[in-house]
């Protein structure tokens, strides 16, 4: 495709994605201005050393500025429906992203993934899976890898996580498989209602040619791909053209029609959860013309990521799981039903993102639950959870001490925020890694 090179460009952001844009362009010899709001951006100096980087845009974002240029190249993080951009629009200004620039380059095949929970999961254990079985592929997108990154990796198969924010500023996603893996409360600070934020999720079907349904998710079934082009997986007794889960007298295993896949327990992924990923992974490959029998022989090796009910280890009998990327109610609630204790103490806060915590409340569990809420939000947990005054705390440091002293041999620590982290952490992984630090010092401690 020809890039013009006489066009005045704007990256907004200078994030990782904004980054991955500036050498986007710069090895293309295309010259672009940068804006970001925050008083330190980030890479700013590393931006500011490439040669077709002409500097950086001071003042407010305003409409003015924004008509100065004929295509602005906006980051995730930032919402595009707001003032100016919406006047911006309205003039006939040209806004694009990363993904959008990627999609229409890369000539491989492209799988696209989004959902409230698992979209990292599904990408990463897709990925592992195409590579098993030999052929060429990267988890990329909201994932961590930026899209652009991977164009000169000349892969066959770019598997593309795709968060709301960056589907909200495509036109199309063109795709050969596109999956909506579920739908709950995520967001709401931004789109301040689970209306809009589903028609946002919604947006990854147009432009795919086929798509995997969750059947057991209502809201993840395609407006427009025609169901003869859908995939769908449940976590029940599937019909012939379904994937699913039968129970056997020797437990549950992954189904394709009338076709036993693996038991559940031949995988390294726990919970009902990760075998839904697993079955939407059989599926984005089979919508590709892969058999689902190496697809789930492949997926066994899959290990998981790291903050994802993460085992840590034991101390005295107590489990502790590192679920840190939950973070918020949907997925905090899937760890719940995942797990097997005697008694569970469950480390809950951080921001909630303007979220209900009321579904924390009603959970089913098959075990006694004591909560224990930490940072920004903690009141607001402790409103929704009836949580004891002395079960709420400042720190993550203070909940994992009460929840050591409370607990008993068969018991289990899980970290399962049910929020984000920024208010007291980096980010989740820093989150996470605290987690398992303390976990350490405990070891070392109190052997
Ligand atoms: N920001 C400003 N002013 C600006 C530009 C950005 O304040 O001018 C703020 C944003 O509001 C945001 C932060 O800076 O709080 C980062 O925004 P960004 O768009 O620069 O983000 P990147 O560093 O480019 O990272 C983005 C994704 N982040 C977001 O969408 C917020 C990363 O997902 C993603 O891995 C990366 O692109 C590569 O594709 C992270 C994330 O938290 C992991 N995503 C959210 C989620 O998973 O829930 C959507
Ligand atoms: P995402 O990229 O959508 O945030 P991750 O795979 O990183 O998803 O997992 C985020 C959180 O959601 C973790 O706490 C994980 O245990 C949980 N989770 C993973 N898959 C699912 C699922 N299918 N349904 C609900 N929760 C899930």
């Amino acid at each position: 495709m020809m890039i013009a090179s006489s066009k005045r460009r704007l990256i907004v952001g200078t994030g990782v994605t904004g980054f991955s844009v500036a050498r986007y362009l710069d090895g293309r010899e295309l010259p672009f201005d940068i804006f970001d709001t925050r008083i330190n951006p980030p890479n700013e100096a590393l931006i500011l050393a490439l040669r077709g980087c002409r500097g950086r845009i001071d003042g407010v974002l305003s409409l003015e500025l924004l008509t100065n240029y004929d295509e602005v190249i906006v980051s995730p993080g930032v919402d595009a429906s707001q003032p100016p951009w919406d006047a911006f629009k309205a003039a006939g200004g040209v806004i694009t992203s990363d993904v959008e620039l990627f999609l229409n380059e890369f000539a491989g095949r492209v799988i696209a993934i989004t959902g409230s929970n698992g979209k990292s999961s599904v990408t990463d254990m897709t990925a592992f899976a195409l590579r098993a079985m030999g052929c060429s592929a990267v988890a990329c997108g909201n994932f961590g890898v930026p899209v652009l990154d991977v164009l000169a990796q000349n892969v066959d198969y770019a598997v593309i996580e795709l968060s709301s924010f960056q589907i909200d500023l495509l036109p199309k996603v063109p795709c050969d498989v596109a999956v909506l893996l579920n739908l709950s409360e995520d967001h709401l600070d931004r789109y301040h209602s689970m209306l809009a934020y589903h028609r946002s999720k919604q947006r990854i079907f147009y432009g795919a040619k086929k798509a995997v349904v969750n059947r057991d998710d209502p809201l993840s079934t395609p407006l427009s791909v025609p169901e003869a082009q859908q995939l769908h997986f449940r976590l029940s007794s599937p019909d012939l053209k379904e994937l699913g889960l039968r129970s056997l007298d020797s437990g549950y295993v992954l189904a394709d029609g009338i076709k036993n896949l693996a038991m559940v327990t031949d995988y390294n992924v726990y919970g009902k959860h990760n075998w839904a990923n697993l079955l939407a992974s059989i599926g984005l490959l089979k919508t590709l013309g892969f058999e689902s029998e190496p697809v789930a022989k492949a997926l066994k090796d899959y290990r998981g990521l790291p903050h994802r009910t993460e085992y840590v280890g034991q101390w005295r009998g107590v489990t502790f799981i590192n679920d840190s990327k939950a973070t918020n109610v949907g997925a905090t609630l899937a760890a719940l039903k995942g797990m097997e204790a005697d008694k569970l103490h469950v480390l809950v806060g951080g921001d909630g993102k303007g979220a209900d915590f009321k579904d924390l409340a009603s959970i089913d569990a098959a075990m006694p639950i004591c909560w224990y809420a930490f940072g920004a939000d903690r009141l607001k947990l402790q409103a929704a959870l009836n949580i004891p005054e002395d079960q709420l705390v400042s720190s993550l440091a203070e909940a994992f001490s009460l929840a050591v002293s409370a607990a008993n041999p068969r018991d289990m620590v899980l970290l399962s925020p049910a929020c984000a982290s920024l208010d007291q952490f980096d980010n989740y992984q820093q989150r996470g890694d605290a987690f398992k630090q303390l976990v350490e010092e405990l070891c070392v401690a109190g052997g």
